[in-house]
């Protein structure tokens, strides 16, 4: 590993000082998975595949979660093995992918405002996750993929380190989705929903002092426990589009979507579930709790 690289991580070698630094910081990276040339190939072609939902489990849905389940490429990222064993460090050898989701900021976007979740119930219905085993720090970890530069310009990731022990917003207030609320003056916004509704202490303001802001090259990912406050500011360039592919984990005892049989909704789209799998990218299931297929 490179010095540069090394110091990317946050200064951390081997896995077991990752999972020091994660566990006391509630984040670790950005790291590189692939070189900006390749994953340039990769998106160019991945994102003409994205345009056909022919073979999509949501359908014709705007958001186009979960293409790992439909698109080899992605599900090739999804899986990786430079990324799956740094989530293994922080959530043992068992691991499902539940999610992917996209995070396009278009030149003249807003920003990303502060939030929490573990359990994701975001923001209609009930817990998306729920695990069956007690678990000494975090059982949810998202890894954020840079499928394009991601710079302070154009609306990098940030986090305040250490946050993820406090609990500053309630993920399981509902909230109503209204695509022309925004969150008055701050130049963020959370997608049509009113995240200030969930701040347990309305007074609250978090402490931007404190925000590490995490430029990226294409081809490079970051990881964090979706308990640290994280963000992003608005994409001031003119012409930059910066795309993120979320990918969530858990350990394999988690159930996931317990209470939700045949759909959910979010952003004003539903998404029926009866085609739902979690994918399985390390180890094994023996929960049974899910559904789960193996990588494509
Ligand atoms: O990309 C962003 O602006 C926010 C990403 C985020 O909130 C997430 O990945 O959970
Ligand atoms: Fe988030």
């Amino acid at each position: 590993m490179s010095i540069s690289q090394r110091k990317a991580e946050g200064g951390v070698g081997s896995a077991a000082a990752g999972r020091e630094f994660f566990d006391e910081n509630g984040y670790l990276g950005p790291f590189t998975i692939y070189e900006p040339e390749a994953v340039q190939g990769i998106w160019e072609k991945a994102r003409i595949e994205l345009l056909n939902k022919k073979n999509a489990i949501y359908g014709n849905n705007k958001m186009n979660y979960d293409r790992h389940l439909d698109i080899k490429a992605l599900s090739d990222v999804v899986s990786h093995p430079e990324i799956v064993r740094r989530v293994q460090s922080v959530l043992g050898p068992n691991i499902l992918c539940w999610r992917t989701e996209w995070f396009p900021k278009y030149p003249g976007d807003q920003g990303t405002a502060w939030h929490q979740a573990e359990s994701f119930v975001a923001f209609e219905g009930d817990s998306k996750l729920v695990p069956t085993e007690s678990h000494d720090g975090s059982w949810e970890i998202t890894v954020w993929f840079a499928f394009t530069e991601a710079t302070r310009e154009t609306a990098c990731l940030k986090v305040i380190p250490k946050t993820h022990r406090t609990w500053f917003f309630d993920e399981h207030r509902n909230l109503p989705y209204d695509p022309k609320v925004s969150m008055k003056g701050t130049g963020s916004g959370f997608y049509g929903y009113d995240f200030e509704k969930l701040k347990i202490d309305p007074n609250w303001q978090p402490d931007e002092s404190q925000a590490l802001h995490f430029e990226m090259q294409a081809g490079q990912a970051f990881m964090f426990t979706s308990r640290c406050l994280h963000g992003s500011e608005p994409n001031t360039s003119k012409d930059k589009t910066r795309m993120g592919m979320a990918i969530r984990y858990v350990p394999s005892d988690v159930k996931v979507y317990p209470n939700h049989d045949d759909q959910f909704t979010h952003f004003g789209e539903v998404f029926p579930l009866q085609d739902y799998s979690a994918m399985l990218v390390a180890g094994e299931d023996s929960f049974g709790h899910n559904r789960i297929i193996p990588p494509l």
